[in-house]
């Protein structure tokens, strides 16, 4: 195996190493993209971009219908890709919504998204990770802090720090409704997390996660080097937040009546595909981490439209 540039759960001792990779991978051939040099360097500085409405509201009124549609149609289904609340029949996530055959598998190929990831990453993209999450209003619970990128290497084999996620929110996010909130800056740094993986970890950490997350002393630090800001990721539903991999990020309960759901894609490099997990272990499931039949996307120009008389799952 490639050596190891960011090793993660060896011991008890947390560390924090430096970043090796590129934030903004320049890349002369995917330069013309939507984003302009202002906001590169802004993502380059935060780990993160906000796009205020970058669907319009009767896209988002597509997006709304077709997201009732896949709660519906999994409500009751009983499947590794339907996650629950810790402690209820609740959906909290529906995993791999990019083969739905339908809406998400046509909204992952949008332009407006695709263009973007591409300018960031420097190639050709695909999706290592896709799914929604609900967090309904009064019980949806919290995601600890994280890098999502800690976990996809140490679990997945994920090379480098080249890839970046596209949450699309769906419903208004507020203070109050438990946005994402994400630490400035904290992408420069990856923390190697105290602790071992056990066996089957995606079975409970994707309820609550406990293992790969920063320890205290380490979280303080990436706050203080952010001069003290946690920002959050509030706006209009049909605004798009574009964070780094190694973005540190995190979201508290929703005990508003509002519910907070959100869209995921995650866009790897063609150039940064999975190979055997760090941690020694067997892979996780297709679902979660893709591997099979990996392809470029090809951008999709066309209008966002209702898939209402289409199956929604495979
Ligand atoms: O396991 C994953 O791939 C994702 N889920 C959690 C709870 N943390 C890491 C990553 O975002
Ligand atoms: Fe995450």
């Amino acid at each position: 195996m490639a050596v190891d540039l960011y090793p993660s759960r060896q011991g008890e001792q947390a560390k924090i190493l430096r970043r090796q990779d590129p934030v903004v991978h320049r890349n002369p051939e995917f330069s013309d993209g939507p984003l302009s040099e202002q906001e590169l360097t802004k993502f380059e500085e935060n780990g993160y971009l906000m796009f205020e409405k970058l669907f319009n509201d009767d896209e988002v009124s597509i997006m709304k219908s077709e997201l009732k549609r896949t709660m519906d149609f999994n409500r009751d289904r009983e499947a590794d890709d339907v996650i629950k609340e810790p402690g209820s029949n609740e959906i909290r996530s529906v995993f791999e919504i990019h083969k739905d055959s339908g809406f998400f598998q046509a909204l992952s190929k949008n332009e407006r998204i695709v263009n973007a990831a591409q300018q960031i990453l420097g190639s050709q993209v695909y999706i290592t990770q896709s799914r929604i999450n609900f967090k309904p209003g009064f019980k949806g619970k919290e995601f600890y802090w994280h890098s999502d990128f800690e976990t996809w290497h140490t679990e997945d084999g994920m090379p480098n720090m080249r890839a970046v996620s596209c949450s699309i929110i769906l419903t208004d996010n507020y203070e109050y409704n438990g946005p994402l909130m994400l630490i400035p800056g904290s992408h420069k740094w990856y923390i190697s997390c105290p602790g071992e993986t056990p066996e089957n970890n995606y079975k409970s950490s994707l309820q609550k996660q406990e293992t790969g997350v920063p320890d205290n002393n380490s979280m303080t630090w990436l706050v203080d080097q952010a001069g003290g800001r946690i920002d959050r990721a509030t706006g209009p539903a049909g605004s798009v937040l574009f964070f780094e991999c190694n973005t540190m990020h995190g979201s508290a309960g929703n005990i508003s009546p509002y519910p907070r759901s959100n869209v995921f894609f995650v866009f790897n490099s063609i150039n940064n595909k999975l190979t055997d997990p760090y941690s020694g272990q067997t892979p996780r499931p297709e679902f979660l981490a893709n591997r099979e039949d990996i392809r470029p996307i090809t951008p999709n120009k066309d209008r966002l439209q209702n898939f209402s008389n289409r199956i929604t799952k495979r």
